[in-house]
């Protein structure tokens, strides 16, 4: 491997100063670029929790891993994952520096370009990082974009929040990503599994969200999603739960526009907070305190 610096990270994280080559914030992979070090982080962290997942990761989670060319040895090829997903569910991988702005995001989604960091967590940061790594983004979320349902589910997520913007209800839509796309659970015959890319590329929120007592586990609702703000720096309070990945699918076709209407008529959820209406499939203790 060559000696090049390691990719350092940008994106909005970086600050105001920073400004992308590109309008739509595409970088080159740099495949070759990538360190000895960066594909040794890769490793540790495919491994630990490759082996985490064995009975909490989703059948279609599972499935997608076994089709596509992510392994151990190294940080996975965006040019190769584009060449397996393009034919079967029309998208491809293109690297970005970090979280890239709204609209940029929205717009690849809807033209079915997932938006991948190229840079990778420090070894001596396994567990959290403030912006998606290319472990998050391509261990978390590659593997179901060969699911139908989310394919079509995300590349809608992208012409919902291309529209949401003009509705003011661009916190409404994201919400429904972050309780599905990023959080959520699918229940399965052996009980509940995870789908969300923030959980199963998490080695400790993979068990907290399973395992623990804390969290409550609801049955999942779009405009009770809808009105549920959420934390982006801890474990969530409650984990949203959907029957099928196919349930997605029927998100896709609905108009949320009436549903914006619907649900900002109601009050806003707390992350922790239950309603009368909930399917409540486990009541969570609230051990685990934010940031606690
Ligand atoms: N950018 N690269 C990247 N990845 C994301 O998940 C992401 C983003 N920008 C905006 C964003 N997510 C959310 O704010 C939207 O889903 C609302
Ligand atoms: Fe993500």
């Amino acid at each position: 491997m060559h000696d090049a610096t390691p990719h350092v990270r940008h994106g909005l994280a970086a600050g105001a100063d920073f400004h992308p080559d590109r309008p739509d914030w595409t970088i080159d992979q740099g495949w070759e670029n990538y360190t000895a070090e960066e594909h040794a982080t890769w490793k540790t962290l495919f491994e630990r929790q490759t082996a985490l997942l064995q009975g909490r990761a989703c059948a279609a989670f599972v499935d997608g891993m076994r089709h596509l060319p992510i392994a151990a040895d190294a940080i996975p090829d965006f040019r190769r994952l584009s060449e397996v997903l393009l034919p079967r569910t029309g998208w491809q991988i293109v690297a970005v520096p970090g979280l890239v702005p709204d609209e940029v995001f929205f717009d690849h989604l809807a033209n079915r370009r997932f938006p991948a960091g190229r840079f990778i967590r420090r070894p001596q940061e396994l567990d959290y990082l403030e912006e998606p790594d290319v472990f998050h983004d391509v261990f978390g979320h590659v593997p179901l974009l060969l699911n139908p349902a989310m394919a079509d589910f995300i590349q809608a997520y992208g012409q919902g929040g291309l529209r949401s913007r003009e509705l003011g209800a661009l916190d409404q839509l994201a919400r429904v990503y972050w309780y599905t796309v990023e959080f959520g659970l699918v229940r399965e015959a052996g009980g509940l599994r995870i789908y969300g890319a923030g959980i199963a590329s998490s080695y400790t929120e993979s068990v907290f969200a399973l395992d623990s007592p804390s969290p409550h586990r609801v049955g999942f609702d779009l405009a009770r999603v809808m009105r549920t703000r959420y934390c982006i720096d801890d474990f969530q309070e409650s984990y949203f739960v959907i029957d099928s990945l196919d349930q997605l699918l029927e998100l896709a076709s609905v108009d949320f526009a009436p549903v914006y209407a619907a649900a900002a008529a109601q009050p806003e959820c707390a992350p922790g907070e239950l309603l009368p209406q909930d399917q409540v499939l486990s009541r969570g203790t609230g051990s685990h305190r934010h940031g606690s």
